[in-house]
């Protein structure tokens, strides 16, 4: 009786073992990595991979329906001759931002590394046979840039991959009789382990793709999650699922959206979760990959203006740059990027090492707060009173950011009133309070 009773306990523990991973909690590492990456405040996302060839975005083989077969020719052709890490970097650098998430492997399935998990990759593939990837991490790890990855779930190259909703509307390659989930998963960890191991630390791993299947398919992330944990514990994982965030989650991600906000059709499953940091992707014009014809670049201004209005709702700004086949940035990004980088070079005292002020975003800006600084960011006002919903009598002093002379104030316990000597016109008019208690 007694050995029966064992048995079965024997068995329903190592059934929940298999059914359900436990996600391990968060190390002290990973809780300081995040503080850490929260400070940085401003990243500059890569979208690199055999598409820029074709010059319209990275989901032109799901556009224009292109075989597996078809699409495979192109590595074969892929020779970036102007590619230089050390250029890259210093226009990221440059730019003021302060990581680098690029493009390890998209939605095709191409491996923008050395992989020994398949042969479809960088170095094997195309007669470049360089790791971009390796190169970038010596460039990075050299300046001090964190480096995260991007990595797809979904993959439209890969028989094994399970079909999801984008490969049953177009038949890249393959139908369900070669779907195989578990090769698919150890593939997927089999990578991952590789970029975790061969280039440093590792800032973080941005999964896509997710949203590829409907709810109910067991995507077994807990397990994946604590492989990346396990191998670097201050490696955050994001996920740009679209949905609230999961279990195991370090930061969390909104698509063409500050948080809280939904104008892109992304994130309206999508609540803010104020215990991990949040990050706002955006593109610099239309397209994430390279699009020949896509000039409708958003201006420098409107740019600084979304990184200042990110910090100001506590998250981070991570602004795409889509390169062209020959390795290099597009010119129009290059001049933005500069355009941020002089604007940071004076201002950056009021973005980075700051989280969300007291007083939360408005229509005329936001506010930026670190510890008795409290940065008024002005981007649209019309006049030059502002009434801020704090204890007046709580303010040292209030002086204009650049210059530092006097702003004056009517103060009152429930407000301040900031009289500025003239219109706010330029970019952000910041008005810098110190104030008496934290
Ligand atoms: O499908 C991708 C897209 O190509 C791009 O990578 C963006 C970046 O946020 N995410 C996906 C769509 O959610």
């Amino acid at each position: 009786m007694k050995k029966s009773l064992l048995l079965l306990l024997l068995i329903a523990t190592n059934v929940c073992s298999y059914a359900q991973v436990a996600v391990t909690p968060p190390s002290a590492e990973n809780l300081q990595a995040r503080k850490e990456y929260q400070d940085m405040k401003f990243g500059i996302f890569i979208h690199w991979g055999v598409y820029s060839m074709l010059g319209d975005g990275e989901w032109i083989m799901f556009q224009k329906n292109i075989s597996r077969e078809e699409y495979s020719h192109l590595p074969a052709g892929f020779y970036p001759s102007k590619f230089n890490a050390d250029e890259w970097v210093k226009a990221i650098k440059d730019s003021g931002a302060k990581y680098v998430t690029i493009t390890s492997r998209h939605h095709d399935g191409f491996s923008m590394f050395g992989t020994k998990a398949s042969p479809y990759n960088i170095v094997d593939a195309t007669p470049f046979h360089r790791d971009i990837i390796k190169e970038l991490a010596d460039a990075c790890h050299k300046e001090g840039v964190k480096l995260h990855f991007y990595y797809s779930h979904m993959d439209w190259y890969r028989p094994d991959y399970p079909l999801g909703s984008t490969s049953l509307r177009f038949k890249p390659h393959h139908d369900e009789s070669t779907t195989d989930w578990k090769s698919y998963y150890r593939f997927m960890n089999d990578q991952l382990t590789e970029l975790l191991t061969n280039y440093g630390p590792i800032g973080a791993i941005w999964f896509d793709g997710y949203w590829d299947h409907p709810k109910g398919f067991d995507w077994q992330l807990p397990a994946q999650y604590n492989l990346i944990h396990r191998l670097q514990p201050a490696c955050m994982v994001g996920d740009n699922h679209h949905q609230p965030l999961k279990d195991g989650e370090d930061f969390q991600l909104f698509e063409q959206d500050l948080p809280g906000e939904d104008t892109s059709g992304f994130s309206q499953g999508q609540t803010v979760e104020r215990k991990v940091p949040q990050e706002t992707c955006m593109t610099m014009n239309r397209s994430w990959g390279y699009n020949i014809t896509d000039k409708d670049y958003k201006s420098a201004d409107e740019l600084i203006q979304t990184l200042v209005r990110a910090a100001g709702m506590n998250a981070n700004f991570l602004l795409n740059v889509g390169p062209r086949p020959d390795g290099q940035f597009p010119k129009e990004a290059v001049e933005r990027l500069k355009a941020i980088g002089a604007w940071m070079k004076q201002n950056g005292e009021t973005i980075y090492g700051t989280r969300g002020g007291i007083v939360p975003a408005q229509d005329w800006g936001v506010t930026t707060q670190k510890g008795n600084k409290l940065y008024v960011h002005i981007t649209r006002l019309n006049g030059t009173c502002l009434a801020l919903p704090i204890d007046g009598n709580n303010v040292k002093s209030a002086v204009m950011f650049i210059g530092k002379t006097p702003v004056k104030t009517v103060k009152s316990k429930e407000s301040l009133t900031l009289l500025l000597p003239t219109k706010p016109t330029g970019v952000d008019t910041i008005v810098e309070l110190t104030l008496k208690k934290v």
